[in-house]
């Protein structure tokens, strides 16, 4: 286990802890040693290898112990049992926002409450409500909370669900029976949630891929099978299909399989409307003897369907008398008009990206360090990586106050003069919008960054006149360069605040304010619903993964998918330009 691995049991271990009412500072120790390991500077292995962890500063004896052996198994006994030991009604109480250990356990020890289910009927006959530091205002966030978690409770982060299925995939097509497989559903469109995996195959055995398929080690009940597909449902809740058909039917299975039934409607549809019939198993005359399904069982050897030589999407298109249209794109959102002029944009890919934008470091709430995250940038390729860690109001998330940010700003300068990375630094900050619009940092120290991110996080609960007037001042502060996660959302958690997106997007326009896609899977924010008509207006598009630590880097990709979704070309989103162009539009700025 690496550092931050290691640090997150921990912080786990604290949580437990609290739940099961460990006095306090043992909670705290557990809590305090994560946050000296995602701080660390020098390499974990080193001071464990010379033996040197307890000479880190609130590192004792019994903490060094669980550390070292965290880091040489992956997996830490004391863990495993107090995880045994606290009823996991509790711990699912924590995904509740505004509940914490402190909460849950009061409510456990005065009301006898151990799971979800019953706090929501406690709360509907007002007993939290009585409770000491509840109240009636706790007790409703309590019930929106539940409210929203059931809501959300059957569908899963795109991110999530994708790297469930990723392996997956794999396995089909390396098995021998299998000709092609690919993924359909909302996975494939790349919807921010998904319902469930659907995979489609191309074989002409079809037992052993069921049987494989039902039979993977992380399938924790099969809920469907016949012959030639199956259902099953994982650990996770997700659930997955798999259909299997013959290869000369795999393309129009895959373009119905993927959806979505808006678009699917419209093409089948302008199907009609050239006398022909579409469905999953071709494309046949409409008038006359009988389906593409009889075609396909041999009930019509002597008709031509239209199916024939028709090998790809792209052909099944064409023969339609459209251009391709990406899986991002099929919303029934007009792609299909769009498609029959030519005019669909070519959207954005993950090559085009040349840096991102939004990210932090162990300064404020990061987990890793400023030059490990260069060198993670430089992994990826990038001409440049904008750091912008948390301004001072956020103080949970250690915010940064002028005297900070500037040390911050010659550490930056420093690194780019020592030529250590080929990836060049910017200097900027996440700087807070304060409820009235204001920014959290003054002038001066704004003017001595790269560039400025503007973001709320806080009195999420004003009106949406408030917000959207709060959020229109601070992008006509001079000094803003872009606007950060417009909602708030978090997906399957939180809605985001109410905001009119139409005068915020307005505003950015009269001001050169770029407007970010945040990129973390589960902000995704603003929404590709938005966009398209954003960039039309000519809105600058950042694609920023917002990390908070190395790994985070790579949630760009989410974020180049909801672009895509968003219609989105290389040339509206800003981050695709060189490291020249870039320094020219923030000097501009
Ligand atoms: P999800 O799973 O809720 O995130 O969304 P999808 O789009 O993956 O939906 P799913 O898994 O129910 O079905 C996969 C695709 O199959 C769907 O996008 C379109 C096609 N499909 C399924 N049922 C119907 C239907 O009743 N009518 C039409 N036109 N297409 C359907
Ligand atoms: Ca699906
Ligand atoms: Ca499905
Ligand atoms: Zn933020």
């Amino acid at each position: 286990m690496n550092k931050n691995e290691i640090a997150a049991v921990l912080d786990e271990i604290g949580v437990l802890l609290e739940l099961q009412g460990e006095n306090p500072f043992k909670v705290r120790a557990y809590h305090a040693g994560a946050r000296v390991l995602e701080t660390l500077e020098e390499d974990l292995g080193a001071i464990i290898a010379e033996n040197r962890l307890q000479t880190l500063k609130g590192i004792g004896e019994a903490l060094a112990k669980k550390i070292t052996e965290l880091q040489a198994t992956g997996r830490l006994d004391f863990h495993e049992k107090l995880k045994a030991s606290v009823a996991s009604g509790l711990v699912e109480m924590l995904e509740i926002p505004g509940l914490g250990a402190k909460k849950i356990k009061v409510l456990h020890e005065k009301l006898g409450i151990s799971s979800v289910a019953e706090l929501a009927a406690a709360c509907r006959k007002e007993r939290v409500a009585a409770l000491d530091g509840f109240g009636e205002k706790t007790q409703e966030k309590i019930l929106a909370g539940i409210r929203n978690r059931e809501a959300y409770a059957q569908r899963h982060l795109w991110w999530e669900a994708f790297a469930v299925a990723e392996p997956i995939l794999r396995g089909l097509r390396a098995l021998p029976q299998v000709r092609r497989a690919e993924h359909a559903g909302s996975l494939r469109r790349g919807l921010e949630t998904v319902g469930d995996l659907d995979f489609l195959v191309a074989a002409e055995a079809w037992a052993p891929i069921v049987a494989w398929f039902t039979t993977r080690p992380e399938v924790r009940e099969v809920t469907a099978q016949g012959e030639t597909k199956a259902s099953v449902r994982f650990a996770s809740g997700l659930q997955a299909d798999l259909r299997i058909v013959p290869p000369a039917q795999f393309v129009f299975a895959l373009h119905h399989f993927t959806g979505s039934k808006e678009h699917n409607v419209q093409m089948r549809q302008r199907a009609l409307g050239r006398g022909l019939s579409l469905s999953e198993w071709g494309l046949v005359p409409a008038e006359g003897e009988g389906t593409a399904k009889d075609k396909a069982a041999g009930r019509l050897k002597n008709r031509k369907a239209e199916s024939e030589g028709i090998r790809s999407e792209d052909e099944l298109f064409a023969a339609l008398g459209l251009h391709p249209i990406a899986p991002e794109l099929r919303e029934g959102l007009g792609e299909i008009e769009m498609a029959e002029t030519g005019e669909l944009p070519r959207l954005v890919e993950a090559s085009d990206i040349r840096g991102v934008f939004h990210n932090h470091t162990t300064v404020s709430d990061g987990r890793n360090t400023l030059t490990e995250m260069v060198a993670a940038a430089q992994a990826h390729g990038w001409e440049y990586l904008g750091i912008a860690d948390h301004s001072k109001a956020s103080y949970q998330a250690n915010g940064l106050d002028a005297g900070r940010l500037r040390k911050q700003v010659a550490e930056i300068a420093a690194l780019n003069r020592s030529g250590r990375f080929v990836t060049h630094v910017f200097s900027g900050v996440e700087c807070d919008i304060l409820p009235d619009g204001r920014l959290d940092l003054d002038d001066d120290i704004l003017r001595e960054l790269d560039y400025v991110v503007v973001s709320v996080h806080s009195a999420f609960g004003q009106s949406e006149a408030e917000m959207t007037a709060r959020i229109i001042r601070a992008i006509e502060h001079p000094d803003t360069t872009m606007l950060g996660h417009l909602t708030g959302r978090l997906l399957l958690k939180r809605e985001g605040y109410a905001v009119d997106v139409t005068k915020v997007v307005d505003a950015a326009l009269a001001n050169r304010v770029a407007v970010e896609l945040n990129a973390s899977p589960q902000r995704l924010d603003m929404d590709w619903r938005h966009w398209r008509r954003a960039a039309e207006r000519g809105l600058r598009c950042v694609i920023n993964p917002d990390a908070h630590d190395t790994g985070g880097l790579d949630y760009f990709r989410a974020g180049i998918i909801a672009a895509r979704k968003g219609w989105l070309t290389a040339e509206q989103v800003l981050n695709t330009r060189g490291l020249k162009a870039v320094q020219q539009y923030l000097r501009a700025g």
